[in-house]
């Protein structure tokens, strides 16, 4: 469980807030991986394809033993126990999960990119990513997560919705 990875989660279809938790007790669930911390729940405006309801966004921490291409055919398995569907084109979805980071390593495969290409573009993914780590440093970026985030335009569209307090995983989607 040595490699330290940052993913963010979407969600804007149905009982978001149900598919976020269910999303991180698939992942906790497998002996290989441990949820080490989760950010607050924000609410955000749709990025990309605007003609979608908000979506729910947050960033995780975990630790594993799988490697990242590992961890993606996992995620690919949970989005699609979740039920996600591949209809439009960067449309909604009931959940999505992005690697952002894994360890301080630069990744590139036919089908994955880490440092999560758009990453530093959206503030729906470097908010709540310096909400529960504002230190990390990115490969490839000379710049902290607040130089970066000080440059984004659309910061007013990404609000909080489930202010997390207390450093369990699951009591932020309890109550
Ligand atoms: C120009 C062209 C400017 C494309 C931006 C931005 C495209 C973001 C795709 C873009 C562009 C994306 C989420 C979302 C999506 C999400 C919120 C994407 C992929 N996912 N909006 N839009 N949260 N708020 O998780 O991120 S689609
Ligand atoms: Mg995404
Ligand atoms: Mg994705």
């Amino acid at each position: 469980m040595d490699n330290t990875v940052y993913l963010s989660l979407g969600s804007n279809l149905g009982d978001r807030e149900g598919y976020l938790r269910q999303a991180i007790e698939f992942l906790n669930d497998d002996s290989s991986i441990s949820v080490e911390s989760v950010s607050s729940i924000y609410e955000t405006d749709p990025v990309g394809y605007i003609d979608q309801p908000p979506f729910l966004n947050m960033v995780i921490k975990l630790q594993t033993s799988y490697s990242a291409t590992r961890l993606l055919a996992l995620i690919q398995t949970i989005e699609h126990r979740l039920k996600r569907k591949r209809e439009i084109h960067w449309g909604p979805r009931t959940v999505d999960l992005d690697i952002l980071l894994y360890n301080s390593e630069s990744i590139t495969t036919k089908t994955l990119r880490i440092p999560h290409p758009r990453m530093t573009e959206r503030a729906f993914v470097m908010i709540p990513l310096r909400e529960i780590a504002p230190d990390v440093t990115l490969p490839g970026w000379q710049f902290s997560l607040d130089q970066i985030l000080s440059e984004l335009q659309d910061k007013e569209g990404v609000r909080i919705w489930k202010r997390k307090n207390g450093d369990g995983v699951f009591e932020l989607f309890e109550s």
